[in-house]
């Protein structure tokens, strides 16, 4: 690197917040044009703050996806929550993400408050585009104009692509000048085991209903690299009730089997090598209320 290019280099941090479910973790996939964030139909599926770093030859943009913001009712959403709050309390700018639905309209007027208090430039990316007419999208679009000045207004569509280019360009100009915070190459900085779990979790949030998936944990016990053999991972599904437990493991064991099949297929695909998958399911009674568990599972830091 030159010394002009090193002064010129553009680095900086973006949080990505909007309410559950408007697309936030696969805005940020597509952005990255890697599977980072497990994204699925049901809202509040991301629990963390996951850092996804996106270098190009002269900017690196380091994105926070975060859970989507909601007014917690048991402690692994108030962990949630800190976790998004911190994420904007570390943030150089925010990437405030909104569906076209208009039903979440006053929601997300509440959510601009909060953010426009932090004093930080927010790009807002109207998401899910294409699911509406262009005739529709021009007033959502003038309403949110007038409603805050934003640093600017993208509309996208995270599933589709559409117009990401365009924010990918509003982003990189409003990075402030800095060098490399991360080499190049890196693309996060999570160990792969929590990818891991996340994409257990992932399977069991879009193979069971409403109740399941959030009352589940997905631990990694052990993670034993075999060079010239298939990597041993064995991980512990935690749930909440001896009924869960037993809809997880399904009749003789069939939906446990599923779920290992499908985690595995994808676990091997991120990890670019076989592996041995071993799950098990336990109960810790309403781990999702009590401190001592939400740290063991790694929610509260
Ligand atoms: N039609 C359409 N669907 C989308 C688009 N972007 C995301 N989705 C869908 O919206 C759902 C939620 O997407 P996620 O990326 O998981 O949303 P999120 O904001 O990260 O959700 P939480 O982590 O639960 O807060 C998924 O079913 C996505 O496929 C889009 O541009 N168009
Ligand atoms: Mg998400």
């Amino acid at each position: 690197m030159s010394t002009s290019e090193k002064s010129t280099f553009k680095a900086g941090y973006i949080v990505v917040v909007g309410l559950p479910n408007v697309g936030k973790s696969t805005l940020v996939n597509n952005l990255m044009r890697f599977r980072l964030s497990i994204c699925t139909a049901k809202p509040q599926t991301t629990r963390h703050r996951i850092l996804g770093i996106y270098s190009g030859e002269n900017f690196q943009m380091i994105f926070w996806d975060t859970p989507g913001l909601i007014e917690p009712k048991y402690r692994l959403q108030e962990a949630m929550m800190r976790t998004a709050e911190r994420a904007i309390a570390d943030a150089d700018f925010i990437l405030f993400i909104v569906d076209v639905d208009h039903q979440d309209q006053s929601k997300n007027e509440t959510l601009l408050t909060r953010f426009a208090a932090v004093g930080k430039p927010i790009v807002l990316a109207i998401n899910k585009i294409d699911t509406i007419s262009r005739d529709a999208l021009l007033p959502i679009i003038d309403r949110y104009r007038h409603l805050y000045e934003f640093a600017d207004i993208v509309p996208v569509s995270a599933l589709h692509g559409d117009n990401v280019d365009e924010l990918e360009k509003v982003l990189i100009r409003l990075l402030p000048v800095n060098p490399p915070f991360y080499p190049l190459d890196q693309i996060t900085q999570h160990p792969e085991r929590f990818f891991v779990a996340e994409i257990i979790r992932g399977k069991i949030f879009t193979n069971f209903g409403q109740e399941v998936p959030y009352s589940t944990a997905v631990v990694i016990d052990d993670f034993v690299e075999k060079p010239g053999k298939k990597d041993v991972i064995k991980a512990r599904i935690v749930v909440e009730r001896e009924t869960q437990k037993a809809i997880i493991i399904g009749k003789k064991g069939k939906a446990l089997k599923e779920i290992g099949k499908e985690a595995r297929i994808e676990i091997e695909a991120f990890l670019q090598r076989p592996v041995f998958l071993e799950l098990w399911v336990v109960v810790r009674e309403k781990w999702r209320k009590k401190e001592k568990w939400l740290r063991e599972f790694g929610y509260d830091q």
